[in-house]
């Protein structure tokens, strides 16, 4: 790349469907689209890695977290909406239960393996197969292979010609006669020195959650060490605002209590070990907090996950920490009625939990001589994420599902956005979170379908750029021409007033979130005026931006990863500026309104960037609830 000072070749792409992101959500819809739309519409998946191992479910799992089995999709809206202090979409969320069992049928199909109960064993889903439940709506599976097994059915359906991997999407592109009209999107190569510009009818946006915009806790030689996925760098939420598309919920977090370091998953330590958690002291820290609880009543009765972790920060404040998982009663008592041999099995299960989906935490416990049948683990609340589908509900605001929707949640197709042919699915839709792995494959297979239709019932659009397409890539390849042009202004590299690296560029972002937007640092709590300054500091950083520089590709990449970062943390800090209220104690505390209004506050907070003003603007939307609700017992 050196001397051309960022001349990229450019290849223009003409779509009817394009799909970005390679993930659970994505391979939904590459699926169910080429399975409705025949041979007649051209239809493209770009991820910016390799499908394979892309996305949250790279390493595998070694749960399906959504199956409804014997549950009713209305349950699932309660418990939806328990677990989300109340202020969820009921649509949304049932439209993905009424659908997920399928979806997990066809994993099943297509070579998954999915632990049965003995008196089924060998009989799949669909025949009645009885699954290892290790919780209400959680399913064991052999699943270290899941992505590659649910992305070589995407790649089947699509055609290998259709699919463009490392490449990286950077923004979204306006049509040039229709107002609010999606036309397409451009992005980089990060393997050769190309730039893609796609013109589509319909886009699907599903780049997964925001990770890394907060001060990790793993720092140094642990750093690029985070819960959720480093590599899901808030592209969703930032291209989807910079084209003015309504965001909801941004304000929603998820803070996960995870094992210490390695942030290895409680989950099926929880639910299927039956392990326990408590202070330094041995006590049960939930029934210690129980009147503490109650002020977030009625929510308190279904134990919703950040009302637990504000019991365990209490404690941790309170000077009782460090928790532990006390994995070695956990394991006894289950031996209690086991002969050697299943004791030896369940141990090796112990390990596998980790091994199928956080093998870093595994690492963690040979490294540090840890024995689950021996030694207690420490659990740790992480830094925040950005996510809605797990257990968080942030993301963007979509029409909802004919059939059930109320009006004013539905102005079009399933899972469009408020931008015409924009789409989104899995972590990119708000108001619905616990979809998980499952749940995201299911809602990328309803908007693969709407879009099908959409593509057919607007089959005179001829998408017209209303950028230019020059300026945009002079844009795109500025940080390669900041890094050649000053490069040899200091004798260290990385150390120059002309550019900042990405690497930079995201420690600055991560340390003013985490000290001004309830972030490690001040135990999650923030209020007016930290959140000024913050925007203040975020306001400048967005400035610098144009300053970054990139030495290569790879680097390139990083730098507009972080110009997303960067976006969805500005939208995450406005949202919490304008609530309130503590909605989610645990996840974050407004230390100024400490408390939950109900009667100001159970209500989506909506926002939009204008493009054409460069203005936000936030408002209240009315929530209600379509299912029934009540709170007592809910749990997952
Ligand atoms: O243990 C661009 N998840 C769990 N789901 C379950 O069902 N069971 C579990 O056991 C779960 N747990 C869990 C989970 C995730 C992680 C990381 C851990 C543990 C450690 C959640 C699911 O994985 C998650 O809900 C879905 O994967 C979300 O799907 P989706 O499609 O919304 O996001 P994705 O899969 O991350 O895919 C994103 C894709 O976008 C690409 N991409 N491509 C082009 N241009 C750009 N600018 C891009 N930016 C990103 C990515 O490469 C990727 O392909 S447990 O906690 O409960």
């Amino acid at each position: 790349m050196s001397g051309t000072f960022g001349n990229p070749e450019i290849i223009d792409i003409e779509t009817d469907i394009l799909i970005i992101g390679g993930g659970m959500a994505a391979c939904g819809c590459a699926y169910e689209a080429r399975r409705w739309a025949g041979d007649d519409l051209k239809i493209t998946l770009v991820d910016k890695a390799a499908m394979d191992r892309s996305g949250a479910v790279a390493m595998g799992l070694s749960a399906i977290n959504t199956y409804m089995g014997d549950n009713a999709p209305e349950d699932y809206c309660r418990m939806v909406s328990a677990d989300l202090m109340g202020i969820t979409r009921d649509d949304l969320v049932y439209d993905v239960g009424r659908h997920v069992d399928g979806t997990v049928h066809l994993f099943e199909e297509w070579g998954l393996p999915i632990w049965k109960d003995k008196s089924t064993e060998g009989v799949p889903l669909k025949d009645g197969g009885k699954p290892v439940r290790s919780g209400k709506w959680q399913i064991m599976i052999n699943g270290e292979g899941y992505k590659t097994i649910v992305s070589e059915a995407a790649k089947k359906a699509l055609g290998i010609e259709n699919i463009m991997e490392r490449v990286f999407i950077v923004r979204l592109l306006r049509d040039a006669s229709e107002d609010n009209r999606i036309a397409g999107a451009v992005g980089l190569s990060v393997r050769e020195h190309k730039l893609y510009v796609f013109k589509a009818n319909a886009v699907l946006n599903v780049a997964g959650g925001a990770v890394n915009i907060f001060r990790p806790r793993s720092m140094g030689e642990g750093m690029g060490r985070t819960w959720y996925p480093v590599w899901n760098a808030g592209s969703t939420y930032a291209m989807a605002a910079e084209v003015g598309a309504e965001l909801t919920m941004m304000e929603n977090r998820f803070v996960p209590a995870r094992f210490k370091d390695g942030y290895g998953p409680v989950g099926a330590w929880f639910l299927l070990f039956k392990s326990k958690a408590s202070n330094a002291y041995g006590e049960n820290y939930l029934v210690k907090n129980a009147d503490m609880l109650k002020d977030f009543a009625p929510y308190d009765a279904a134990f919703p996950t950040c009302l637990r972790n504000h019991a365990m920060l209490k404690e941790l404040k309170d000077g009782n920490g460090p928790i532990f998982m006390d994995t070695p009663s956990a394991m006894a008592k289950l031996a209690e009625t086991m002969t050697p041999s299943e004791i030896e099995h369940l141990e090796a299960e112990a390990w596998e939990d980790f091994l199928d989906m956080c093998i870093g935490q595994a690492g963690v416990w040979a490294g540090m001589n840890v024995r689950p049948e021996e030694t207690m683990s420490e659990l740790m609340p992480t830094e925040p994420y950005l996510l809605g589908s797990h257990s968080g509900c942030c993301g963007i605001w979509v029409s909802g599902p004919e059939d059930i929707a109320p009006a004013e949640w539905r102005w079009g197709y399933n899972r469009m956005t408020t931008v015409k042919g924009l789409f989104t699915a899995g972590d990119g839709v708000g108001a619905s979170g616990h979809k998980f792995s499952s749940g995201s494959h299911t809602e990328g297979r309803i908007a693969g379908k709407a879009m099908v239709k959409f593509v057919r019932d607007n089959k005179d659009f001829k998408p017209t750029l209303k950028a230019d397409v020059k300026e945009i890539a002079e844009e795109i390849y500025r940080p390669v021409r900041n890094y050649f042009e000053h490069k040899d202004k200091t004798t260290a590299e990385d150390v120059n007033p002309y550019y900042i690296t990405p690497k930079m560029f995201q420690m600055r972002l991560q340390k003013y979130m985490d000290e001004y937007v309830a972030g490690v640092a001040t135990y999650y709590q923030t209020n007016a005026k930290m959140l000024e300054i913050g925007l203040r500091h975020l306001a400048w950083l967005h400035e610098d931006s144009r300053n970054l520089r990139a030495k290569d590709l790879h680097e390139l990449m990083r730098a507009w990863e972080n110009y997303h970062r960067m976006w969805a943390a500005e939208a995450h800090l406005r949202h919490i500026m304008f609530r309130e209220e503590t909605r989610y104690p645990g996840f974050y505390y407004r230390t100024d309104f400490p408390g939950l209004d109900e009667a100001e506050w159970k209500c989506f907070v909506n926002s939009r960037y204008d493009p054409d003003t460069g203005e936000w603007t936030l408002k209240k939307v009315p929530h209600r609830d379509l299912v029934e609700k009540h709170y007592g017992g809910g749990g997952h």
